[in-house]
């Protein structure tokens, strides 16, 4: 049995970390080390520079045929709290945008029991009607797949569709965590770790890159998280379609798993630092600012995270109903720039696709 300083090396030399050589480093190296390492091995992909882009969130509805036992979003038709947007407040929404050097449209939300593709497909082309020159990020693979079948398509027709109407990017949601056995305790009607796979092999298959989540700190164990990456990582070697990776620390407010408590930050930080050293091809660790909340995204950025999402202006709720720290997240571009700085890095805008701007 290799001890941590013996695998430490091994990370150093560039060698790909087993499951259970991942095992033993996050168990055993202290928590600075873990921080040395993954910056090193992120210093090798993106130098100095820490990305954002200027974007917004569009969350059509909170109706959703799913009933999550993490989420605090979801209500029931006839809810007071429940939301569905129509077609003109959702023009309304990003008509606010133009002008404003937005480049991404981040579109995730419920998965509504009637809205089928066409009706997905024709809110992409509102949006891109209104903010040409903005990359379209939709729809999590649990809702792709979801409209997809309803409408009687194979996957790879159904992303055609939503391709020629300006989709760009998939985002990572959905994922929540891989083991079969976890899932079926925190999601039990959720759509499955194999259909996440299928829409996301799909993609990358039509040349649309996407990103991966993980949910953690709820009932899975170190093992299960390693599991999760491992499964991303075989993915990535086969198509290199994931951009980047993005750790989801569970938040308890207002769900119904709310007797679970949330983990420690060192958790967050050896989670992230073991996401940089163990996903050696996707090469970016998104520290998300809104659930994290804005210090231990700062933190983030020693343990090896080079990404920290966007501006979003207070358009998404997903993260406040849970717990976030910020009620209404937004981040100025100078608030990001000094974050990095502060950090010791440099703030880089980019687009959806890591093209710097
Ligand atoms: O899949 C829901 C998570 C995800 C809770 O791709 C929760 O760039 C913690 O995927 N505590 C949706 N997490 C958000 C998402 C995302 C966010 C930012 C950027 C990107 C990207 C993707 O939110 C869900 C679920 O895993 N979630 N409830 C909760 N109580």
């Amino acid at each position: 049995m290799l001890n941590w300083k013996d695998i430490a090396t091994r990370v150093e030399a560039g060698e790909r970390l087993s499951a259970d050589d991942a095992l033993t480093l996050w168990r055993d190296a202290p928590l600075w080390h873990l921080g040395m390492l993954a910056t090193a091995r992120k210093r090798a992909v993106s130098g100095d520079k820490v990305y954002y882009n200027r974007n917004f969130h569009i969350e059509p509805t909170n109706l959703c045929v799913f009933n999550c036992k993490f989420c605090s979003y979801r209500r029931p038709k006839g809810s007071p709290e429940a939301w569905d947007m129509t077609a003109e407040q959702i023009d309304e929404k990003v008509r606010g945008y133009v002008g404003r050097g937005v480049t991404e449209v981040h579109i995730v939300g419920g998965v509504h029991p009637e809205h089928d593709i066409y009706y997905y497909c024709d809110m992409i082309r509102r949006v891109k009607a209104i903010l040409p020159e903005a990359a379209v990020k939709a729809f999590t693979a649990i809702e792709l797949s979801y409209m997809i079948r309803k409408a009687g398509l194979a996957v790879d027709e159904g992303l055609r569709l939503l391709i020629e109407a300006g989709m760009n990017a998939v985002p990572g949601g959905g994922a929540e965590i891989f083991d079969e056995e976890i899932r079926a305790r925190i999601c039990p009607d959720k759509g499955s770790t194999a259909e996440w796979f299928e829409v996301h092999r799909a993609a990358h298959e039509a040349g649309i890159k996407s990103n991966a989540t993980m949910l953690y700190g709820h009932v899975e164990s170190v093992e299960h998280r390693i599991d999760h990456m491992l499964r991303l990582r075989g993915l990535q070697d086969e198509t290199g379609g994931f951009n980047a990776f993005i750790p989801l620390k569970y938040r308890n407010f207002g769900n119904s798993m709310s007797e679970i408590g949330e983990v420690a930050v060192t958790d967050d930080l050896r989670t992230l630092a073991m996401s940089r050293l163990l996903l050696d091809n996707v090469p970016h660790i998104k520290a998300y600012w809104v659930m994290y909340g804005k210090q231990t995204t700062e933190m983030a950025l020693a343990f090896g995270a080079d990404d920290i999402d966007g501006t979003i202006d207070d358009s998404t709720k997903i993260y406040s109903m849970a717990g976030a720290d910020d009620a209404r997240p937004r981040m100025s571009v100078d608030e990001m720039r000094e974050m990095a700085a502060r950090a010791g890095f440099r703030a880089v805008e980019r687009d959806t696709l890591y093209n710097e701007l």
